[in-house]
């Protein structure tokens, strides 16, 4: 096991003063670390790609790697500016990678990180990225070989990471009780949506908590889980709007909208009325460890206006509930509901496994 402290001083030994990326369950106790660090050091970012970006933007000031840290399934995010700015045949920038290996081989993961974690390896290798994996304190001392293969060659390069390998110390964030509870809400709007609405519900805690609570009634509700595909539920949603007279309604969390914030104005411009959007908001990656989300300075009041919604909904107090959430699906015009909610840390969450009877279900194929 690696204390996350000191992989950051090696990592800051070697040169790396910057660190930049997505919030992963498995790297949980590196960026806690990185938490203190202020905007000129650290920055999480909307999306791994972005992330790489930045790294690109640091090296061309700073001539200075960056380390940029992501969750395996965020590779693929961030392949194209890898790939078409980054890699030694077109710009040549160094960077180090931080990726946390979920669905390693032999691992037991969940369904969405199994084939991400088999290709892992092999995407990195396509793309001319060398890498090394971390398991132990030993491991530490090839990091200074390889940043500076990565320095020398003007390339950027990898470590990966197991589950459990990166400890830390248990910091409890204090959880303020002031919003309204996630499962409370999702409870709710499972008794006042009819069974025939359909609920496309993005990754994380927030599908866990929804599969949790419509369990009792799976066959009768149909919802989508995005077990993977983080920030894309809106547009799914849309396309199931698109092709069904049902009522479908998007429950997307913060870091999600924000992922890929530019499908919200083409989700807003949908023209009939029969799709709606929930935003269930707590200001952070509550899934993978409670990391900050650049949600806090977001006005979504006004960010939902000028991305095209007709009306916004607000609800911050479990007592409204029902009147708020009866207007917002009475409402014709394509609406936007912000619920502001507390974070929880509910990592006893049941395990979304059985996705074909998911999705056989949600296209109601009986078998
Ligand atoms: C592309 C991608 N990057 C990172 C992750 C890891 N991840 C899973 S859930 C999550 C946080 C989601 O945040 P939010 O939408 O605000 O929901 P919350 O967890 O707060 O309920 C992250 C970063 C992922 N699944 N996919």
């Amino acid at each position: 096991m690696i204390e996350a402290k000191n992989l950051i001083l090696k990592l800051e030994k070697n040169n790396i003063n910057f660190f930049c990326g997505v919030p992963d369950s498995i790297l949980k106790n590196f960026t806690n670390y990185l938490e203190n660090y202020k905007k000129k050091k650290h920055l999480i970012c909307a999306n791994e790609g972005g992330a790489v970006g930045l790294a690109i933007g640091n090296y061309l000031s700073s001539k200075k790697i960056t380390c940029v840290y992501m969750q395996n399934s965020g590779l693929g995010n961030s392949v194209n500016p890898l790939v078409s700015v980054a890699h030694k045949k077109i710009y040549s920038i160094p960077m180090l990678l931080l990726i946390g290996w979920r669905g390693a081989p032999k691992l037991n993961d969940e369904a969405q990180h199994k084939k991400q974690g088999l290709i892992t390896k092999e995407m990195l290798k396509l793309m001319d990225i060398k890498f090394l994996e971390l398991r132990n304190k030993i491991d530490l001392k090839k990091i200074p070989h390889l940043i500076d293969y990565g320095v020398k060659n003007k390339t950027p390069v990898a470590i990966i990471v197991k589950k459990n390998v990166i400890t830390g110390r248990n910091i409890q964030k204090k959880i303020k009780k002031v919003n309204v509870d996630r499962s409370v809400f999702i409870n709710e709007l499972l008794k006042l949506s009819d069974n025939k609405c359909k609920i496309v519900s993005s990754t994380g805690y927030i599908s866990r908590d929804l599969f949790r609570l419509s369990n009792n009634n799976f066959l009768k509700r149909k919802n989508f889980y995005m077990i993977g595909g983080m920030g894309h539920a809106q547009m799914v949603a849309y396309g199931v709007a698109n092709f069904s007279k049902n009522k479908i309604i998007c429950l997307d969390g913060d870091g999600s909208i924000i992922m890929h914030l530019g499908s919200s104005p083409i989700f807003a411009g949908y023209n009939k009325n029969n799709l709606k959007y929930i935003l269930l908001n707590n200001e952070s990656h509550e899934s993978v460890g409670g990391q900050f989300c650049i949600s806090k300075s977001i006005n979504f009041k006004k960010l939902s206006r000028s991305l095209g919604f007709k009306r916004y909904f607000l609800l911050k107090r479990d007592k409204n509930i029902n009147n708020i959430l009866n207007k917002f699906l009475k409402s014709k015009l394509n609406s936007f509901l912000e619920v502001k909610i507390n974070s929880d840390n509910l990592e006893s969450l049941p395990r979304i496994r059985d996705v074909l009877k998911v999705k056989d279900n949600f296209m109601s194929i009986k078998k």
